[in-house]
């Protein structure tokens, strides 16, 4: 990193004087902060704010010319605000009425008190080290500027995998919680922990059984007592019986009735329980072929559909494994419609390049917002990329993935390329119009180029264990986490279908129909869902191994060119260096992957590529 402090990167904020001092307690008061100092910054484009509480959390904005008004109150009257900055900057002229898409738009963090972040690669946590809150009040008030900018209403601040000593923090550590909580609070950001399911235990019961009264009277005065000190906290964010984190099951209770119990302690405070819908064998056998680890959501919790209480919102990440490059929805989506429920993605990029490869993420959130059904979910959560690296997000295009995420938060599916536009106009306001189009589509490209070196026709986890960065095509294969893609010298690919595993069969007709169907099955998930051989003919008329050469190869040239491209564009000295120091990095992991992948499927197959690349023997 640069000797640059965090203070010379106001990300996507360029149009607005960066220091933020005043006496800022409410969302209005904000609102009216930042629009005298706007104004006295851009004189000759007003922006009004006309309070105006007819619109909840939503707000309207109308142009004439230049000026700006912004009707709304609140957060909403703050949201508009920055709406209004976003669209002067670069001449859109919108007029907009909003509001919000969800209710709930959520950052999960994944940070420790020890300061490390789980899958985090941003450097540290910015408000715990050393077993304590310890952080500087000015970073955090900016970061609930950042958040409220892109209209994100929640902050979850600890690891679901709750780590000693946050299983204390609803007591030893319930001031520093709520002082931090006040600091986010005039920008609109409301605190949410994770919390241990045998926290009870961790005070000195007994049990947790959620069954048992003395245990429900535990979290009610627990309850009692966060909510006189954070009267506005959002909730318990809870991973229960998965990946070895205690829950329910050992007392022989379910899903639902741990949640309930947890729920019904929270409910005269408004408060919600959002519990993960990651739940799985991790202690599988490879020889077994009877599980299928994508199935082991559904298989739980759709039959009890119906079962949780109102002010429970189970969080499924956005396919059935776990943020792989490509996965189909979970169908999960499709399968709970008697539950409230919350879409999770993950913004840090565990398997997505570490955010030192650039993966743009606005196509994925477009792409499955438009797969998942109409008002499916109630409610949405990010896992954050951010962390303590002077730029916020370690790679400076990783904070796009922030800002779409955000803006698709509030306002529902969002055009790629114009949320992508808008970032870069605020991000990047003095970059020549040709260096912008660069930049946007490589961005934009980015994503299909990663896909293709690294796992492309959907294909999952040859990844290098535990680490997830970089290739290791059997690294998972003989392990005990369900991942498995079963290459042979016959062919690669798990027989999904209802032939197969069954999986298919947790989709609604018309989508069993498409994946079952290998001539309906689209090419990039083919591999996911079938079993083929290396002949097999793909839609575009290659054979299966011919095909995955051709992903790998034109994925690394894709690299190259990115890089080739990037090398052109004048960036701001502050990022220059980062950009391109991790583009060498990310040329090298595309060699690394294409050779690799290559290799390892030529050795199998014995079929060498069509057109004489080279293929190491
Ligand atoms: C926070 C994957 C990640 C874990 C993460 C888990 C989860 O397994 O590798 O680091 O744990 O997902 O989402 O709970």
């Amino acid at each position: 990193m640069s000797k640059n402090t965090w203070r010379d990167y106001p990300l996507w904020l360029k149009a607005l004087p960066w220091e933020l001092t005043g006496d800022l307690r409410t969302p209005e008061d904000v609102a009216e902060y930042e629009c005298s100092r706007y104004m006295s910054m851009h004189p000759s484009s007003a922006i009004t704010l006309i309070h105006d509480d007819t619109h909840g959390e939503g707000y309207t904005l109308h142009w004439e010319e230049r000026n700006c008004t912004v009707h709304g109150s609140g957060a909403g009257l703050l949201y508009g605000f920055y709406d209004a900055v976003f669209h002067a900057r670069v001449n859109s002229r919108e007029e907009v009425d909003a509001k919000p898409r969800y209710a709930l738009r959520m950052i999960n963090c994944w940070d420790n008190m020890d300061g490390s972040i789980e899958r985090g690669y941003a450097g540290r946590s910015m408000w715990f080290e050393g077993s304590r809150f310890v952080y500087d009040p000015d970073r955090i008030r900016q970061l609930g500027r950042l958040l409220a900018s892109v209209h994100i209403n929640v902050l979850c601040i600890n690891n679901v995998n709750v780590q000693d000593p946050a299983g204390h923090l609803l007591d030893t550590f319930l001031p520093d919680l709520a002082g931090f909580a006040d600091i986010l609070r005039p920008f609109g950001v409301r605190v949410m922990i994770s919390i241990d399911f045998a926290m009870p235990i961790l005070e000195g019961m007994t049990t947790a059984d959620p069954l048992d009264p003395a245990v429900e009277a535990w979290w009610g005065v627990k309850a009692d007592k966060i909510y006189e000190a954070i009267p506005d906290f959002a909730g318990f964010l809870v991973k229960a019986d998965s990946e070895h984190r205690p829950g329910p099951n050992a007392y022989g209770r379910n899903h639902a009735e741990g949640a309930n119990m947890l729920a019904k302690a929270l409910a005269p405070h408004g408060g919600v329980v959002v519990w993960r819908a990651f739940v799985y064998n991790c202690k599988q056998d490879w020889r077994d072929q009877s599980v299928d680890r994508p199935k082991a959501a559904y298989d739980l919790y759709h039959p009890m559909d119906g079962q949780f209480a109102e002010n429970v919102i189970l969080q499924i990440k956005n396919g059935p494994f776990d943020f792989q490059v490509r996965e189909p929805v979970s169908p999960l989506f499709y399968g709970m419609p008697h539950t409230r429920l919350a879409l999770e993605f993950q913004l840090t990029q565990e398997y997505t390049g570490h955010q030192v490869d650039i993966y743009a993420m606005p196509p994925l959130f477009e792409e499955v917002m438009q797969a998942i059904p109409e008002n499916a979910i109630s409610a949405i959560a990010g896992v954050s990329n951010l962390g303590r690296d002077s730029n916020w997000t370690g790679h400076p295009f990783a904070a796009l993935n922030l800002f779409a995420y955000g803006r698709t938060a509030f306002h529902g599916t969002q055009d790629s390329k114009a949320v992508t536009d808008l970032w870069l106009g605020n991000t990047y306001p003095d970059l020549s119009s040709r260096d912008r189009k660069i930049l946007h589509s490589v961005l934009l490209h980015s994503r299909i180029a990663y896909e293709r070196y690294t796992a492309p026709l959907g294909l999952c986890w040859m990844v290098n264990p535990h680490g997830h960065y970089g290739c290791s095509p059997y690294g998972y294969e003989f392990d005990v986490w369900g991942t498995y893609n079963r290459a042979d010298r016959f062919g690669v690919g798990i027989d999904r279908t209802s032939s197969g595993t069954g999986y298919t069969l947790q989709y609604p007709e018309h989508l069993q129909y498409v994946y079952e169907n290998r001539d309906l099955c689209p090419d990039n998930l083919v591999l996911f869902f079938h079993r083929l051989p290396y002949d097999a003919v793909l839609h575009d008329g290659n054979t299966l191994i011919q095909r995955i050469y051709e992903d790998h190869f034109q994925g690394l040239a894709d690299v190259e060119e990115m890089k080739r491209l990037l090398d052109t564009v004048q960036f701001p000295e502050e990022d220059a260096e980062e950009v391109h120091q991790r583009m060498e990095m990310q040329l090298h992991n595309a060699r690394e992957w294409c050779d690799i992948i290559n290799t390892f499927f030529y050795r199998f197959s014995g079929i060498p590529d069509q057109k004489g690349r080279v293929i190491y023997p």
